[in-house]
């Protein structure tokens, strides 16, 4: 893979791009303010609140568990505010760093993981949940509110998106490619900072010990070409947000 089209870039370092392609991770530190975070997550809060206690009626849908883990999906749709958040000019600078110049949203989803979770969000790749071609996209998870060893902050396998894509087995509560003793790596965020890793990375998130709810809020961006990796089909789930490196 090749992410040096573009030189002069300040947003991420050359040392940042080595890691990415070596480890497959980087960590953008406070990547956003205190106040916008606060204001994003104001609306997060209302639509996980919503989708919560529709789940807490009809009991567990997929990977969303009610009272544990919820996830709900594009999430950009249902507010303004978030549909200009995730085509602001940090996400087109880091995307089209990583990904080329031509990129789309892949898939947006908030997933808030309460003190109730006991269990791990079992270790994964995001590309194990939906065939992709090409293979490569990014995942963005962005702290709303700290995520803390204690809370269930995910864990990473650097270097693990070497290895390809692996088989993933249907497990109660997600898939799961990795049954390992290898604990991995914490990566703890404060709030505004972000994790962004290649979608073939070995991750997982670990139990819920604290008193109180662990926030994310997961972005994730594809070539603009993306298409389903058996189908065929154009993937269209949210909008262009680059073309030519520059913002649309
Ligand atoms: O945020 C979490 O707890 C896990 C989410 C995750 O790994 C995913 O959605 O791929």
């Amino acid at each position: 893979m090749s992410i040096s089209w573009r030189r002069g870039f300040t947003l991420i370092t050359a040392a940042q791009k080595k890691q990415y392609e070596q480890e497959g991770y980087i960590i953008f530190e406070n990547l956003f303010g205190a106040e916008e975070i606060d204001g994003l997550r104001t609306i997060v809060d209302e639509i996980d609140e919503e989708t919560e206690r529709k789940l807490k009626q009809i009991g567990q849908q997929g990977i969303s568990i009610p009272n544990q883990i919820n996830f709900t999906a594009h999430i950009h749709r249902k507010h303004p505010q978030i549909k200009q958040f995730i085509a602001q000019d940090k996400f087109v600078q880091i995307t089209t760093e990583l990904l080329g110049p031509d990129v789309k949203l892949y898939w947006d989803q908030s997933v808030y993981k309460r003190p109730e979770a006991d269990r791990d969000f079992p270790w994964h790749q995001d590309n194990g949940y939906a065939p992709i071609d090409p293979q490569h996209y990014l995942t963005c998870w962005l702290a709303l509110e700290d995520a803390t060893i204690e809370n269930g902050c995910i864990w990473i396998q650097p270097g693990s998106h070497h290895q390809g894509l692996v088989e993933h087995k249907k497990t109660d509560i997600g898939l799961q490619c990795y049954f390992g003793e290898d604990p991995g790596m914490p990566v703890p965020l404060t709030k505004g900072s972000m994790v962004a890793f290649h979608s073939l990375l070995f991750h997982r998130s670990t139990p819920n010990l604290s008193d109180s709810t662990r926030k994310g809020y997961i972005v994730q961006y594809s070539p603009e070409c993306a298409k389903h990796g058996v189908t065929g089909q154009y993937y269209d789930n949210g909008p262009v947000i680059a073309l030519g490196g520059k913002a649309v």
